[in-house]
């Protein structure tokens, strides 16, 4: 046997050392973009996040609705292989049908900008809407786009009514403000608006739509949407069945595959590549995993993986090591096969970007798993816990829980993950259980990615390859680890951090 000499070690046994902050690095210049998929080393990759979080390959996580609401924020979801091809490709459509929108709580009904900010937004944006005037006074003020008591978006095709809707500059409105708030979310989209000013039968602004976070969704336009404005989406796929599976998921609009299993370093997972560049000619990336060393990164690499995803035995509903003896500790897997991506790329000329997936249990575990070289990150757990993920919220001694369950699970049995040639699980590999409930994604994601920029301007990082390039990080002693958290009794109210 070879014995490794390294310790395998966890992502708890690390934290950053912060580097020089500049006046220039500050959150809101931080970029989270991600390349998830392969490219040439000084090329950009043909595909991006705006954020780089991904959700698991679980039935537990991804759901429709979880993925569209993942999209809006900027990162990507992955429809779960344990059902049948039919039942995935649907999953798949759904999300692919939805035109790209907001939530009407993102829109903002409440005038909060002045008509001289409104004018300067519409004018910088380009768009076809004439503002006449900018001197702040809203009566007798025209703009251009609006809704009036006879307009009804359901009853007449869209853009049609939009066009006959756009006065002469000048004119005053007389008709009162009816549009609904998803009315205004279609067309603030259909119209590629910024911002969808409504005036009352008097001329006054009664309120304007506008986009919450305006940088953010700009970059969320650039970079989580197909050109077509199409949610994107990707979905797992097996080493048995992806002679079928694969071309159903490409004919339902899946924008990315990700071969699903608790190990990778296969030559079954060889075949399934090989199947999709050669058989397929590339047509579709397809990442592969789970590896915990670089030899592992380099066969899936060579194989023509479009990413590698590290991890085994590190999921919070994970029992492998237990079961098996198998696995890694999570900082230790990512620092091997980064070392490794990094000479692949060296000698190849070719980026292969590296998943960090499972065993992530705080916020803060994002950031050291980014710094350390993983360019996104998968999670299970985090996204379970959210109304948009598809378990069941239940009450256990008055506390508020989500169902959450592994793969590897009985509950789950999927076999095809766990393949050993199987039929039926010999020996579960995953729990079944509960996770805290934590409300909805969209501020849970903004409040962990308001955490990650934060901790990238304390590292002086503006970007994930400066993250990666200058990070520097320390291991942590069980007696500095201890200090990690509050060491008073919280008041009441105090969330303690909210995780
Ligand atoms: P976590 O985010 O809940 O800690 O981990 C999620 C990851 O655990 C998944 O992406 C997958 O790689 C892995 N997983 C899923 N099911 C099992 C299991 O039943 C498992 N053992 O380990």
């Amino acid at each position: 046997a070879v014995i490794l000499s390294e310790v395998s070690r966890t992502l708890n046994e690390y934290l950053l050392v912060p580097n020089l902050t500049t006046e220039d690095c500050t959150p809101d210049v931080v970029d989270l973009s991600a390349s998830i998929v392969r490219h040439p080393v000084a090329e950009a990759s043909p595909l991006r996040i705006a954020v780089p979080l991904v959700s698991a390959i679980m039935q537990a996580v991804s759901s429709p609705r979880l993925a569209i609401a993942l999209a809006q924020t900027g990162g990507l979801s992955f429809a779960h292989q344990n059902q049948p091809i039919g039942e995935q490709a649907a999953m798949v459509g759904a999300v692919k049908r939805h035109k790209a929108g907001f939530r009407h709580s993102d829109i903002n009904t409440k005038p909060t900008a002045t008509l001289g900010e409104v004018s300067r937004l519409l004018k910088a944006a380009e768009r076809d809407i004439a503002v006449v005037t900018d001197d702040g006074t809203p009566t007798g003020v025209f703009v251009g786009l609006i809704a009036t008591s006879d307009f009804h978006p359901q009853r007449h095709d869209l853009n049609d009514t939009v066009e006959s809707r756009m006065r002469p500059a000048g004119t005053l409105v007389t008709a009162p403000p009816t549009i609904s708030l998803p009315d205004a979310n279609t067309l603030i989209w259909d119209r590629r608006l910024d911002l969808l000013p409504i005036v009352t039968d008097d001329g006054r602004l009664a309120s304007i739509v506008l986009r919450r976070d305006y940088e953010l969704h700009k970059q969320f336009r650039n970079e989580s949407i197909d050109t077509d404005k199409r949610f994107r989406i990707g979905a797992g796929i097996n080493t048995r069945d992806y002679r079928d599976r694969i071309p159903a998921l490409i004919e339902a609009g899946a924008d990315v595959l990700c071969i699903d299993s608790s190990d990778g370093y296969s030559v079954w997972q060889h075949k399934t590549l090989r199947y999709a560049v050669e058989e397929l000619g590339g047509i579709i990336p397809v990442g592969a995993g789970n590896v915990v060393d670089g030899r592992a990164f380099r066969y899936l690499a060579d194989a023509g993986a479009a990413f590698v995803k590290v991890g085994i035995g590190g999921g919070s509903i994970c029992i492998t090591r237990d079961q098996k003896g198998i696995g890694r500790g999570q900082a230790s897997a990512l620092i091997d096969v980064v070392a490794e991506r990094d000479r692949y790329a060296a000698e190849t000329g070719v980026y292969v970007p590296i998943c960090c997936d499972g065993g992530l249990l705080a916020d803060y575990h994002m950031a050291i798993a980014l710094a350390l070289g993983a360019d996104f990150i998968m999670l299970g757990r985090y996204f379970a816990r959210f109304d948009e993920s598809p378990s069941n919220l239940v009450n256990l001694d008055g506390q508020l829980f989500k169902e959450y369950w592994g793969e590897g699970s009985q509950r789950a049995r999927n076999v095809a993950r766990y393949d050993q040639g199987e039929t039926e699980l010999p020996f579960e590999e995953g729990v079944d259980g509960y996770v805290p409930y934590a409300g909805s994604l969209y501020a849970n994601v903004a409040r962990t990615t308001a955490k990650l920029r934060a901790t990238m301007v304390s590292c002086g990082a503006t970007s994930l390859p400066d993250f990666h390039r200058d990070a520097v990080l320390v291991q942590v002693s069980q007696q500095s680890y201890a200090q990690n958290g509050a060491e008073v009794r919280l008041r009441s109210g105090s969330s303690g951090g909210g995780q």
